[in-house]
């Protein structure tokens, strides 16, 4: 709970020991990772094309969960609920019908459920961001018994991470209020992403026999 971490301080409610409280959240997010990137290991030793290119994780940093919870009026008693993204995995994927076989691969295991998902595939942003978000209820075993921990799980191309993360960095810079000429190339940008994601799609038979045997070649 929540609350046992809250104490008010001059009328505002602070989290007064935060290692504990993202404790948990490290743990979802370290085990998460180990148990992803085993997917890849796994499509690997059976000599199969990974629909997983990499793995990250992260828990987000107190200052990014002070500012969201400001930003977004959540109040802080329901953080845990509300703010869907302390714990992040990301996952990379080389073509766009990779990041299917993914969503199709989570909808199956046992270990989580899965909340919520949020196609911006299909549905791109305004600004031009594509990605397919997942969020999902982990239980993490800590001392106390069992503890369900909300992970949000993102999965996108290469190209779309490539996009999304040079497009973060200039919403940083900016503060959320990018020039609208930046803007208009961040939009020509992510199109120009898209289609490289159509183009390597087009020839994903021929890419993926020269990835087969690029990589019997490096186990002899
Ligand atoms: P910045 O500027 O914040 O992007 P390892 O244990 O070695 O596999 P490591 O070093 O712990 O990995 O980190 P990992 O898992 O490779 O990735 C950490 C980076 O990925 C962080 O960047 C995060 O920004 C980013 N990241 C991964 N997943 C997510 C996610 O779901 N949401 C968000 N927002 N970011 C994510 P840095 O290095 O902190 O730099
Ligand atoms: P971080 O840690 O800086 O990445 P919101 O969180 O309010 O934006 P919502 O509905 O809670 O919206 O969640 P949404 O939009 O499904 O996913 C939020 C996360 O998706 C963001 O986290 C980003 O990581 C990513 N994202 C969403 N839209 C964009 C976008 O236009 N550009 C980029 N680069 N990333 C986007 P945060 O909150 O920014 O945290």
């Amino acid at each position: 709970m929540i609350l046992e971490f809250l104490h008010i301080t001059g009328g505002v409610i602070v989290i007064e020991n935060w290692d504990v409280f993202l404790g948990p959240y490290e743990q979802a997010i370290d085990e998460l990772k180990i148990k992803f990137k085993g997917i890849r290991t796994q499509f690997e030793q059976q000599a199969l094309h990974s629909p997983i290119e990499f793995v990250t994780g992260r828990v987000k940093p107190i200052p990014s969960i002070l500012d969201k919870a400001i930003r977004k009026n959540i109040d802080m008693k329901k953080v845990e609920t509300e703010m869907q993204d302390i714990a992040g995995i990301r996952m990379m994927c080389q073509f766009v019908e990779d990041i299917e076989t993914v969503v199709k691969l989570l909808r199956k295991r046992k270990d989580f459920d899965i909340i919520e998902e949020r196609d911006y595939i299909n549905h791109k942003k305004d600004s031009g961001y594509r990605s397919y978000h997942l969020v999902i209820r982990y239980p993490v075993e800590i001392v106390d018994g069992s503890k369900d921990i909300l992970v949000e799980i993102q999965i996108r191309t290469l190209s779309m991470n490539f996009w999304a993360t040079i497009e973060h960095s200039l919403n940083y810079k900016y503060s959320g209020q990018i020039p609208a000429n930046i803007q208009k190339r961040l939009q020509s940008a992510a199109e120009a992403a898209f289609r490289l994601d159509e183009e390597m799609s087009l020839i994903r038979d021929e890419i993926q026999e020269a990835q087969a045997i690029f990589s019997r070649k490096n186990e002899i």
